[in-house]
């Protein structure tokens, strides 16, 4: 299987020579494709030289921050373009461990083909390492929101550590989608299981950045909450309506064929 791995970048300088390391040692055979937004350390210039001298590592520079949500969407456009069967996100500061590589590749590669695979802080085996108090709360009250309102059924919709089989992307509209932060996440999450896509969480120890500092914002997070709430009350409001007319439906057989022929005149207009 050709792999991809996807690492995004924002004043990446000192943890992108890690992580470029680490990358080649764990999986060999993978490519790898910096996507970098004009960072103004010059972290794309870094990885410009990497480039030159490994040939399995590629740039693609972007002309400013638009967030992780479009560095993604360009990189998995790239991938697609190429012919990858598996792609990989994964973050540039350490906290995604390369070394954890081959056991979500090999889980992606297993005979029933996941469409997604998760690398997973809240499964039993999952951890996470030095992260401040209120980042895991954060994360941990982001996950259970995000199976009250949208009914994703994974403990860890918002992580960024995950191999994507090609063609599950191929099948999303990847052009529209406009979650930028980490809300993009949550959002191809729930894409891939609306289209009934198979989903498997493998656990992982994520450990917070060594070097450089977060782009987490607040602006990320209300992004996340009003995108994350909006979706949810559409959701659960057109699983209501799916209800009520359900059980108008019932009521109507239980009152027998006089009820059913007076609702069968309303024509293909009437409720289903
Ligand atoms: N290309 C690109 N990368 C970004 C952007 N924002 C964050 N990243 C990268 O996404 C990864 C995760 O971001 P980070 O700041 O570590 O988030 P945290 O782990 O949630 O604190 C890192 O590799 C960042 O450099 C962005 O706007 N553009
Ligand atoms: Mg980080």
């Amino acid at each position: 299987m050709r792999t991809l791995v996807i690492i995004p970048t924002y004043n990446e300088r000192a943890a992108l020579p890690h992580a470029l390391r680490r990358t080649r040692e764990a999986v060999p055979d993978a490519d790898i494709l910096v996507v970098d937004d004009a960072s103004p350390d010059g972290t794309g210039a870094l990885a410009d030289d990497r480039a030159a001298r490994d040939a399995s590592v590629h740039v693609l520079h972007r002309a400013a921050k638009e967030g992780l949500g479009r560095a993604y969407v360009a990189g998995f456009g790239w991938a697609l373009e190429r012919g990858y069967d598996l792609v990989v996100e994964m973050d540039a500061d350490g906290s995604h461990r390369p070394e954890d590589l081959p056991r979500l590749l090999a889980r992606a590669a297993e005979s029933d083909a996941p469409d997604l695979v998760l690398g997973s802080r809240w499964v039993p085996g999952g951890e996470v390492v030095n992260w401040p108090a209120h980042r895991e709360l954060l994360s941990r009250g982001g996950n259970v929101w995000v199976r009250l309102a949208l009914g994703v059924p994974v403990r860890d919709a918002t992580g960024g550590f995950r191999v994507y089989r090609a063609a599950t992307l191929r099948a999303l509209p990847l052009a529209d989608i406009e979650s930028q932060g980490y809300c993009f996440q949550v959002d191809m999450t729930w894409r891939v299981h609306r289209g009934g896509g198979r989903i498997v969480e493998v656990p992982i120890s994520f450990v917070e950045r060594a070097e450089g500092q977060s782009k987490m914002s607040r602006a990320i997070v209300v992004e996340a909450l009003w995108r994350t709430t909006a979706w949810g009350a559409a959701h659960r409001g057109a699983q209501l309506v799916r209800a009520v007319r359900g059980l108008a439906r019932r009521r109507g057989q239980a009152a027998g064929p006089g009820r059913t022929t007076a609702r069968r005149v309303r024509g293909p207009g009437g409720p289903r």
